[in-house]
């Protein structure tokens, strides 16, 4: 029988993997899309298929989570809308909270409410880490060190007490880094690979950034989607980290994005204290032994190999819209 997902953060780097990824298995997908002013849909576009449906709500309205729930009935649900930026997590500390704290036990509600058989995924994060030293793991003491580290670190633990106080099959994804072409603007990786295109294409000579020291493990996020379907198959529900288990700093991320468009970071990279956050992760690297072991999920891209098709991929994109390729 074809199986039906509801996914929150459809239009997300995420969500428009992980749609795909479950259209190609035949699953009837429905989204969970915010109202703007201008149609913010383009990592979903290209997905024309009858089996897609799309519906507007929002993690700060509980009662169209509670309507959609309701009538859509899903199998299985994704929770990965979130206001997803650390940094303007400090900015907007209570919508940051709202949307990504209180926002899953609205959507956990409206599960309960409902009175449905459904599995829960929950998008945890490696931020919950925080100030805690690497390698971190599914036994990793938690201390997150930003308001949305600490607003997913509330989202992670009430998933796992409705697991335990309601006998729903719920689990948290702690997911390292990952990252893609789809990958937002403002993130460092991104934010470095149109930056080397930019400067490749002579649009600008330079790209401003802040802390180059810290740590991160960056992964391929076409290949953690996978890992989240996974989490949701498996007889037991469990938590999981997702990671590659290597840790590149953001001084190496530009080396590796420059160096395949044949550019010397150096020359390009100016400083400002206005990226730094007022208090930083200064170090993730995860270990994700369980879900090799339990899962058999394995990343296959590392960061270097991830710099060159994020590069290839915004040299593309720009060259066509420059009219140049
Ligand atoms: P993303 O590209 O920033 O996408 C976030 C999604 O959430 C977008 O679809 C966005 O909608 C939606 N959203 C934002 N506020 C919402 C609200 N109030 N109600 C409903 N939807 C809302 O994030 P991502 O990189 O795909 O990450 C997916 C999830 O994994 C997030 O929860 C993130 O915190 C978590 N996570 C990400 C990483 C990573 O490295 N990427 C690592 C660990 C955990 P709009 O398109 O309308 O803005
Ligand atoms: O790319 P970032 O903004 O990602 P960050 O803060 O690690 O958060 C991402 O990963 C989390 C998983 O651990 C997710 F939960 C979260 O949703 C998000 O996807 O910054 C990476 C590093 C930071 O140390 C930051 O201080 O890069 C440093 N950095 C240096 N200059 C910069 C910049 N980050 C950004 N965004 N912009 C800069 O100019």
């Amino acid at each position: 029988m074809t199986k039906s997902a509801f996914i929150t953060g459809i239009t997300g780097q995420d969500g428009s993997y992980l749609a795909e990824f479950l259209l190609a298995k035949d699953y009837e997908v429905h989204g969970l899309v915010r109202r703007a002013s201008t149609l913010n849909r383009s990592r979903i576009d290209h997905l024309h298929d009858p089996r897609l449906h799309l519906h507007y709500g929002d993690l700060t309205d509980g009662v169209s989570l509670v309507n959609l729930i309701h009538a859509i009935q899903p199998d299985e649900v994704y929770n990965l809308g979130a206001q997803s930026h650390v940094k303007v997590s400090f900015e907007m500390p209570e919508y940051t909270a709202s949307t990504d704290a209180v926002g899953t036990l609205r959507l956990l509600e409206a599960i309960r409410a409902a009175g449905i058989d459904t599995r829960f995924y929950q998008a945890s994060t490696s931020e919950m880490f925080g100030a805690t030293p690497p390698p971190q793991n599914e036994t990793t003491l938690f201390y997150p060190r930003s308001p949305y580290g600490a607003a997913k670190l509330y989202s992670h633990w009430v998933t796992v007490n409705y697991r335990e106080a309601y006998d729903l099959f719920a689990v948290s994804g702690i997911l390292f880094n990952h990252e893609s072409p789809r990958r937002g603007e403002s993130f460092l990786t991104r934010k470095v690979t149109l930056g080397v295109a930019s400067i490749k294409l002579g649009i600008t000579d330079h790209l401003t950034l802040g802390n180059l020291e810290a740590v991160r493990d960056w992964g391929y996020a076409k290949e953690y989607v996978e890992g989240m379907w996974q989490m949701l198959q498996h007889d037991e529900p469990q938590d999981y980290v997702l990671a590659t288990g290597i840790g590149t700093t953001v001084r190496e991320w530009c080396q590796y994005a420059f160096a395949h468009a044949g550019l010397d970071w150096e020359e390009h990279v100016r400083y400002d204290g206005a990226y730094e956050r007022p208090t930083e992760v200064d170090a993730l690297i995860g270990d994700a032994s369980k879900a090799r072991d339990v899962l058999g999920w394995k990343p296959e891209t590392d960061a270097q190999g991830l710099a060159k098709l994020m590069v290839d991929a915004d040299l593309e994109q720009m060259s066509r819209l420059l009219g140049r390729s």
